[in-house]
């Protein structure tokens, strides 16, 4: 009798196990679902500006389901500590890739670390990083900084040129972006071969504001109390731009490049055009944020085993106030 239902338990267990082979589910293994879709997790700076929003929107529709992947997303914020922690919880969770858009360039050595111990790759986009080990991410996508600064200070020099004014005193005030983040770093540090190579450029103020049109308009209105007479406002992004504009126009500043104060912008989004197109912003330096179709590519070519670049920065053009026209505007994806 024991014989018997010992049988019959030992048939039962190899009927259960027979069963479970054949229909095979997928298991959830610490909260990583091991299906076929990729599981990625993906640290965004914050919601500072219109330029962030469309970047998350693109990396949102191109990271779906649809297209094969499960992301986790989390906004850090503004906060460097909050990405830490972010890609820090993204390891526990084993994904499968790992996205950065940091917030400064410096501070990633040893995250990168823990990641590349675990053996996730990891992504950097829109901001570059400064590491000791080069090996620590596997790619760059975003836009070269420097050269986006260098073309705007190219046009302001052709500009003022065209305009007979290289032997006048040029008094510009510089709204930076993020101190510290490769975007700030680059458009800068342009700035600052222009002013040392134009003898007649005079830096009147130069403040961090956080790419945020709350901040600029705070700092430019700051500013105005101690001077009005400015000639140039370079500004590090759209919303920046148009808190300074805010500013200017309370009391009664004309932002106009033939016979008012020459704003310079960099993004080029839908309302950063707007303000171009109405003669406002003299020149918008495109900075394209719709990086997920990228981002989407290059983890596709690494599933598949092919090589993949270091660096890959973003084709990108610039509108001024002279060509810009709505035909222009309607165009564009963000
Ligand atoms: O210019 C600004 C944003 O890192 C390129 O960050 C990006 C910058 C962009 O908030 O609008």
């Amino acid at each position: 009798m024991k014989k018997r239902m010992l049988a019959i338990a030992v048939v039962t267990l190899l009927l259960l196990c027979s069963c479970t082979n054949t229909t095979p589910q997928t298991p959830v293994v610490s909260g990583k679902k091991m299906g076929d879709l990729i599981l990625v997790g993906f640290s965004q700076v914050g919601a500072e500006s219109e330029w962030r929003v469309a970047h998350t929107e693109s990396m949102k529709a191109a990271l779906s389901e649809e297209n094969g992947y499960e992301l986790i997303y989390d906004d850090a914020r503004n906060e460097q500590e909050n990405q830490l922690r972010a890609i820090r919880t993204f390891i526990q969770q084993g994904v499968d890739y790992i996205v950065v858009a940091p917030r400064l360039e410096t501070g990633w050595d040893s995250i990168l670390q823990e990641a590349k111990d675990a053996g996730i790759p990891v992504i950097v986009i829109d901001r570059d990083i400064k590491v000791e080990d080069r090996s620590l991410y596997t790619t760059y996508i975003g836009s070269d900084f420097y050269k986006e600064g260098e073309t705007a200070v190219a046009w302001l020099e052709d500009l003022l040129e065209k305009q007979g004014r290289t032997e006048d005193t040029i008094r510009i005030v510089h709204i930076q972006g993020t101190a510290g983040s490769s975007a700030q770093l680059g458009r800068t540090s342009a700035l600052e071969r222009g002013v040392s190579r134009n003898d007649n450029w005079e830096k009147v103020a130069q403040e961090p504001c956080d790419f945020t049109r709350a901040k600029a308009y705070e700092v430019m209105s700051k500013i105005l109390r101690r001077t009005k007479d400015i000639d140039v406002v370079y500004c590090e992004n759209d919303g920046e731009a148009l808190g300074a504009i805010d500013a200017m126009e309370d009391v009664g500043l004309k932002c106009n490049a033939e016979d008012g104060v020459i704003v310079i912008s960099f993004d080029a989004t839908r309302l950063g055009l707007e303000y171009c197109l109405a003669g406002k912003i003299a020149l918008n330096v495109e900075c394209n944020p719709l990086q997920g179709p990228y981002v989407d590519a290059v983890i596709k070519r690494r599933q598949r085993g092919e090589p993949i670049e270091q660096v890959k920065y973003i084709n990108e053009t610039q509108f001024d106030c002279f060509t810009i026209t709505q035909e222009m505007i309607d165009g564009r994806g963000y």
